[in-house]
């Protein structure tokens, strides 16, 4: 098997120590890493091994296919009753006439809604701040809507931060809860609110809002109601390594149980213009050890998602040589999370023709997926009319893996 041939090459050097060997072996033969083995690597894998043993993975899983998918988000509002330290984006509700505080009505939302008409998106992406009127009724009302305006149009709405706020408001039970959102149109749950699960790091950067066990039992419960979602972590700031396998475990513990995650994306912690904004970022390379660590350790995980408006497109790029194999969607400028949190891109927009031709210069195959995996088009051999279109692409060989 391809990208074998380079972990058989390590498995056969003499460089690596005891343990390096141990954990490459077990990657070759598909063993699962203990939390101990995990954290090594957060402290022992250098660059190059990590990312040997996670394109292994890769390969093994999903070949070159690199999945991206046609969406646009809603971002409901950005006033928030909660006060996440890490959060650039939310205006507490005292900010509301701030210039930059935005909570959009429902005929607002589908006016955004309505401008993707016409056009090839699959998916919806619905996720922001939390204020009591966006409530139970409110998000039936809107997926309704949605459904009603346009019915194939996925919508991947709300986290548990939401979800746990709002059916303890209506006074309703997670289960009873998921089940009139399921009712009104929700179709997969984005994978948000995680942070970091551990109690120590999660009070001091999202206090108040859902802790580990209630996001962890949300998605449990979807999972059990047949529906799929992914799981984040927000990583880079205060937390320890250990920290950070104490979040993967949880997450392969319930995908054990259940098998309803599709894919994991580690969120790098961006700092300017919040209460965090003393902390250094992490760095490309400590990026890359973690999203190879990351598809080492989810072995029970079909997928990592690089987010790129977040890390940019270089290091997405890159990031599909250390476990990645999905970068986002073509988006338009309507996230605005990570742009007012310092992210790479400011104004995050890719057509097609730009992400395709971002995953086939570095010897991949571009696969535009539906939110659920279903292959929709390959873009492997496709020949584009107006190649002259391309932003920032210079003619350099691609890459070729064999
Ligand atoms: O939960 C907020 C993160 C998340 C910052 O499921 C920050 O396909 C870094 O979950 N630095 C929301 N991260 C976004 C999210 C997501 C994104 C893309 C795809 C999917 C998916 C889900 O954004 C929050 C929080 O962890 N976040 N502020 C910041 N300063
Ligand atoms: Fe509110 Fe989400 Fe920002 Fe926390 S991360 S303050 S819950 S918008």
């Amino acid at each position: 098997m391809r990208g074998n041939s380079q972990l058989d090459l390590l498995l056969k050097s003499d460089s690596p120590g005891a343990q390096h060997r141990h954990i490459a072996e077990k990657v070759a033969n598909r063993k699962r890493l203990s939390p101990e083995e995990g954290l090594f690597l957060f402290e022992h894998g250098e660059l190059s091994y990590l990312g040997t043993l996670a394109n292994a993975i890769r390969e093994q899983k999903n070949g070159d296919n690199t999945y991206f998918n046609r969406n646009f988000h809603i971002e409901p509002t950005n006033l928030c009753v909660y006060d996440c330290k890490f959060c650039s984006y939310s205006r507490l509700i005292k900010q509301r006439d701030d210039a930059d505080a935005w909570a959009f009505s429902m005929e607002e939302m589908m006016d955004i809604v309505r401008r993707y008409d016409g056009q090839p998106v699959t998916e919806v992406h619905i996720v922001g701040g939390v204020l009591p009127q966006y409530d139970l009724p409110f998000y039936q009302e809107f997926f309704r809507k949605i459904r009603a305006h346009r019915p194939e149009l996925h919508i991947k709405a709300l986290t548990p931060v939401e979800y746990h706020y709002i059916f303890k408001k209506a006074k309703v039970s997670y289960e009873e809860g998921m089940r009139l959102m399921k009712e009104a149109g929700l179709d997969s749950l984005p994978g948000g609110g995680a942070e970091i699960f551990h109690p120590e790091i999660r009070e001091r950067i999202a206090a108040d809002k859902c802790n580990a066990e209630q996001w962890l039992r949300i998605h449990e419960i979807w999972h059990e109601m047949g529906g799929r979602s992914n799981a984040t972590m927000l990583y880079g700031h205060i937390e320890k390594y250990w920290h950070r396998i104490d979040h993967l475990e949880q997450l392969r513990q319930l995908q054990d149980k259940t098998g309803g995650f599709q894919t994991f994306i580690p969120l790098k912690f961006r700092n300017q213009d919040n209460q965090m904004s003393h902390v250094p970022e992490s760095t490309p390379v400590e990026d890359l050890r973690n999203y190879a660590i990351s598809r080492i350790y989810l072995d029970n995980f079909d997928h990592i998602k690089a987010y790129w408006p977040m890390i940019g497109r270089t290091l997405a790029q890159m990031s599909l040589a250390f476990g990645v194999d999905d970068i986002d969607g073509t988006i338009d400028d309507t996230t605005k999370i990570y742009s007012m949190a310092g992210a790479e891109e400011q104004n995050p927009a890719l057509s097609t023709q730009e992400l395709v031709e971002m995953i086939r210069r570095v010897g991949r195959r571009p696969i535009e997926r539906d939110t659920l995996y279903n292959v929709l088009q390959d873009y492997t051999d496709t020949v584009f009319e107006d190649a002259a279109q391309w932003r920032g692409y210079y003619e350099l060989p691609v890459v070729n893996h064999e």
